[in-house]
């Protein structure tokens, strides 16, 4: 004998479709729940950590103008010579209390007033020994060699 009679069949259809509706307004409202949730773990994985107090450690050749650089002559920019490879890009931080530049002899580059505490990178595209100085004090001089 057959159990299920066109109606059961139709009955039961009905009963499926409800299910499937209703897991639809489940999932949808599940979707509704988890965007904002995913929204705001993207939004945290994006966003930069908070800024350091300190300033950021240059990841190529760096150098430092150390606290009186106005007075140190050749030793004004620290090191006093430094030696980089075509295509680095070379950091100047810096850490005096006063403003200083670091400008080219050949204007091949200038800063402009690096504020105390401030950093100024350039990058070096041509070989060549480049020397330079600082615009508000004469006397503080540097060399950038690049091969
Ligand atoms: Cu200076």
């Amino acid at each position: 004998m057959n159990r299920f009679s066109p109606l059961d069949v139709v009955r039961n259809m009905q009963w499926l479709m409800s299910v499937i509706s209703n897991s639809e307004d489940f999932m949808s409202s599940l979707r509704l729940a988890l965007v904002p949730a995913i929204a705001l773990f993207a939004a945290a994985c994006t966003s930069s950590p908070s800024s350091p107090s300190s300033m950021p450690s240059p990841n190529g050749p760096s150098v430092v103008i150390p606290t009186g650089a106005s007075t140190l002559g050749n030793r004004a920019y620290n090191p006093d010579t430094i030696n980089v490879a075509i295509g680095d890009t070379v950091t100047w931080t810096n850490t005096d209390s006063e403003a200083h530049t670091s400008t080219s002899d050949g204007s091949v580059w200038n800063s402009g007033v690096v504020a105390a505490g401030g950093q100024f990178s350039t990058k070096f595209q041509n070989a060549g020994t480049f020397t330079y100085h600082c615009t508000i004090h004469p006397g503080m001089v540097g060399t950038v060699v690049v091969r």
